[in-house]
């Protein structure tokens, strides 16, 4: 009898996609992605109080538009850890970009290196770091580590990464186990694919294992010392991810830290967590400018862009808006994910009589509660 071949049938299509808003791609690549993988990317925790309030805590502030501010064609640029981009986003880490396109991370890269910005590769990549690389082809990147129980495994895996070029290491610290995808557990999710980063420390390669069984073979107790280990090994800096109270982020600088990576994992961790952007405030002001701030966690449109950078981000991280493009256009379908971004933004900066991204951070928000 033939063996059974269970095939993922990943979207395969090259090209421009047009972005009405980041809403409809979802809803577009639902009908294209297999449900298992479709609902692995959308998905939250639990009741997805989290993942919603990512979306409704937009709402707490308002942007004031300003009339008489002598703005004509804002610039978007800016800088992050030495890297000139011309957008403040980039790309956050996300595993198993083959869920989305046949052609995994490689297609995610190229159309975040054709627009110009960073991408992050995250350690549970469905590609190889040389796969990548014929997407990113010498952009600039940053490398997310999960990390090993084992000390020597976690070394040569920063070694891998930092051979490839990582000027960056994120420390994801808010997924030591995951959390309550009730999607995921429904729909008996395992990745149809291996992990090639970090298979070195699975008893797989990564294939038909679920996050579950994955995170409980990586580390699961993250203290500081993570941190320092980090540092000290790589001379690379540091940024400590899915920090979303201000106890924490003292506790990352305090361990040496260079960056504070506020949240909270796309609503796919601790359901019942406030939104993410309803934390940023509280955390930019203990922060207080000595490291700069990267913010994640529903990021659907250029207002809430500028709405972070005004709470006190230095750049926003873009997640689930991205995969989506992937799948509807692979490389292409990203950089016009981006590039909307980027448009709308420069839209809300004229709006809003901010000229640069200085601007931005120096405006004032309304209070609409
Ligand atoms: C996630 O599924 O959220 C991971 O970070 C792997």
């Amino acid at each position: 009898t033939k063996k059974e071949v269970k095939v993922y049938d990943a979207p395969t299509k090259i090209q421009d996609i047009e972005v009405l808003n980041t809403y409809q791609l979802e809803k577009l690549a639902s009908d294209i992605v297999p449900k298992g993988g479709f609902d692995y990317i959308s998905g939250g925790s639990g009741d997805e109080f989290t993942l919603q309030r990512n979306q409704t805590a937009w709402q707490t502030k308002g942007v004031l538009p300003r009339v008489l501010a002598d703005v004509e064609h804002p610039d978007p640029s800016t800088s992050i850890l030495g890297h000139d981009i011309r957008a403040p986003f980039i790309m956050a880490p996300i595993a198993a970009h083959g869920l989305a396109h046949e052609t995994k991370e490689a297609g995610t890269a190229k159309g975040v290196a054709e627009f110009g910005t960073i991408m992050s590769i995250s350690a549970y990549s469905g590609a190889k770091f040389e796969e990548i690389e014929e997407g990113l082809n010498g952009g600039p990147r940053w490398f997310q580590i999960y990390m090993s129980k084992d000390d020597e495994l976690n070394k040569n895996i920063i070694d891998e990464a930092k051979a490839d070029g990582a000027t960056a290491i994120i420390l994801t610290a808010d997924a030591t186990l995951s959390g309550n995808r009730e999607k995921d557990i429904a729909n008996k999710f395992v990745y149809p694919f291996g992990m090639p980063i970090v298979s070195r420390y699975l008893t797989g390669s990564g294939a038909n294992m679920s996050l579950n069984n994955i995170y409980a073979q990586s580390k699961q107790k993250i203290t500081r010392e993570d941190v320092k280990f980090l540092k000290d090994y790589s001379d690379l800096p540091v940024l400590v991810k899915g920090i979303q109270s201000a106890d924490d982020a003292l506790l990352a600088i305090g361990a040496g830290a260079d960056g504070i990576w506020v949240s909270n994992h796309g609503g796919r961790q601790l359901d019942g967590a406030p939104g993410s952007f309803e934390t940023l405030e509280g955390i930019s002001k203990v922060v207080a400018g000595r490291v700069p701030i990267i913010f994640d966690s529903g990021v659907r449109r250029g207002e809430h862009i500028f709405k972070a950078l005004a709470s006190g981000a230095d750049i926003v991280a873009l997640g689930r808006p991205v995969l989506y493009g992937l799948a509807l256009g692979g490389w292409k379908g990203v950089r016009s994910v981006l590039e909307y971004f980027d448009e709308d933004l420069k839209r809300v900066m004229q709006l809003a009589g901010t000229q640069t991204i200085e601007d931005i951070k120096q405006a004032q928000l309304f209070d609409m509660k």
